[in-house]
């Protein structure tokens, strides 16, 4: 708690410093336009001259730690990267533009303390438009990127930890592939991610613990793909102790057509969501797969593809999930069946689940709830056709796709292709 205490001290400050971008006395500050760039440090010019990204640079490096830098002009980087060094505040209140440089961020902090970005706006194709690792106490405030190819925010693989990460407002447009992708923090607060037109996930967490996180919103993210708006990967929530006691805290999940909603996979877990939103995914609105302890206070689920659990022989089965939501116009569906598996499904949706209500157990037989009863415990039949042919999938229900095991004909409607990913029945 002593963590976050400060977290909010240390955001609260900055946010009162500096009310807006490039406000009060920055210790330097890169002036000009297009060919005209200039770098100042306090009343010292250090740079003139068209390379916009050396006169950033020669300002950066002019400041020191606890000082603040401010890039008023827009222009142009290049296939290249701005690197900000320990205890530096960076603010980019004109529009960067970057292009793609392999494997590298065209902003880079690695293995610092105390960086602040409260205010960036970015556009281009970046190979990753800001990339992280090894960092302590690194603060992003409000973080615009309309990016037309590329992934906006990395936190590398294969590199140290991060410690004590914050971000208040991310906000992307465009990007190929996720607009947040994240791995080894401990200790992550985000305020909002909010994400349109992305290419893949709107916030990927892996290998992140102890997470406090606001919003995530996401309009045509994923698309034809397996990702999600929200994704969990990579033992994502497992404590080092090994144990998935709930640290990963997400307080609302928005989401409206693309990829799948929410995805959580491969050892993750550990989760509280509070509340879900989504309608109309493609693939499935919820995926839980080898994920253990992950709760979802409430919320509704409208259309797209069907809320599933489901497992791969490769990691341990589904185990300690409660579910509570509101599902209509799709299914519900647990298959194989999990350990200590609580829902509590409202709404029409046609429920194949392998316990009744606040039920546990991981064998016996599945409880079938048709779209039109209400009481779940009415219905308990061994379902062999629940899966597979029979009747056929119910009217926007997932009837094909890459991977899909389920039946293959519609009771209702016509299957109809989505994409590689995802077949729905449709009126
Ligand atoms: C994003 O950039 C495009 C041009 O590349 C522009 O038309 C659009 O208005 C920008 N959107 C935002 C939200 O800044
Ligand atoms: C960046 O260039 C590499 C090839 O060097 C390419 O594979 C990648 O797709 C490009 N990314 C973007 C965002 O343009
Ligand atoms: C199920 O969820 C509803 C809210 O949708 C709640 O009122 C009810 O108490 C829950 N039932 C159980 C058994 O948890
Ligand atoms: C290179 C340079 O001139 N750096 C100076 C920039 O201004 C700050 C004070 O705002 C000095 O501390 C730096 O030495």
């Amino acid at each position: 708690m002593v963590k976050v205490a400060l977290l909010a001290a240390v955001l609260a400050s900055a946010s009162t410093a500096y009310a807006q971008c490039g406000s009060g006395t920055p210790n330097a500050r890169v002036t000009g336009s297009t060919g005209a760039y200039v770098a100042t440090n306090g009343s010292r010019q250090l740079y003139s001259g068209s390379d916009y990204r050396l006169a950033i640079q020669t300002a950066i490096d002019s400041i020191s730690s606890g000082q603040r830098i401010s890039v008023i002009a827009s222009g142009s980087i290049g296939a290249s990267t701005i690197t900000i060094q320990s205890g530096k505040t960076f603010e980019g209140c004109g529009t960067i533009n970057v292009g793609n440089r392999s494997g590298r961020g065209a902003i880079e902090s690695t293995g610092t303390t105390n960086v602040n970005i409260p205010y960036l706006t970015m556009t281009g194709n970046p190979y990753f438009g800001l990339l992280f690792y090894g960092t302590r106490g690194l603060s992003l405030g409000t973080i615009n990127l309309n990016l037309s190819a590329g992934m906006g925010i990395r936190f590398h693989r294969d590199e140290p930890m991060n410690y004590d990460v914050s971000m208040t407002t991310i906000n992307c447009n465009g990007p190929s592939s996720h607009c947040v992708e994240t791995w080894n923090i401990d200790g992550l607060k985000i305020g909002s991610v909010v994400a349109r037109n992305v290419g893949e996930c709107g916030l990927l967490l892996q290998a992140v613990r102890n997470a406090n996180v606001g919003l995530v919103d996401c309009n045509n993210c994923a698309t034809g793909t397996g990702y999600a708006t929200l994704r969990f990967a990579n033992r994502n929530g497992r404590l080092s102790s090994g144990s998935y006691d709930h640290n990963i805290f997400i307080d609302r999940v928005i989401s409206r057509g693309g990829g799948r909603g929410l995805f959580c996979v491969s050892e993750s877990g550990g989760a509280v969501i509070n509340n879900l939103d989504l309608a109309s995914n493609g693939n499935n609105a919820v995926l839980i797969e080898n994920c253990y302890n992950i709760q979802i206070k409430g919320g509704t689920v409208k259309g797209g593809g069907e809320v599933r659990l489901s497992a791969r022989t490769e990691f341990a089965n589904n185990r300690d999930h409660q579910i509570t939501l509101r599902v209509d116009d799709t299914t519900v569906r647990e298959s194989p069946c999990g350990t200590n598996i609580r829902w509590n499904i409202s709404g029409n949706a046609r429920t194949t689940l392998c316990s009744a209500n606040g039920g546990g157990g991981s064998s016996g037989g599945t409880t079938t709830r048709p779209a039109t009863t209400t009481s779940r415990a009415a219905t308990t039949t061994r379902t062999t056709a629940a899966s597979g042919g029979g009747s056929g999938a119910a009217l926007y229900g997932q009837c094909g796709g890459q991977g899909w095991t389920g039946p293959t004909t519609c009771a209702s409607g016509t299957c109809k292709v989505s994409n590689q990913w995802y077949s729905q029945c449709l009126p």
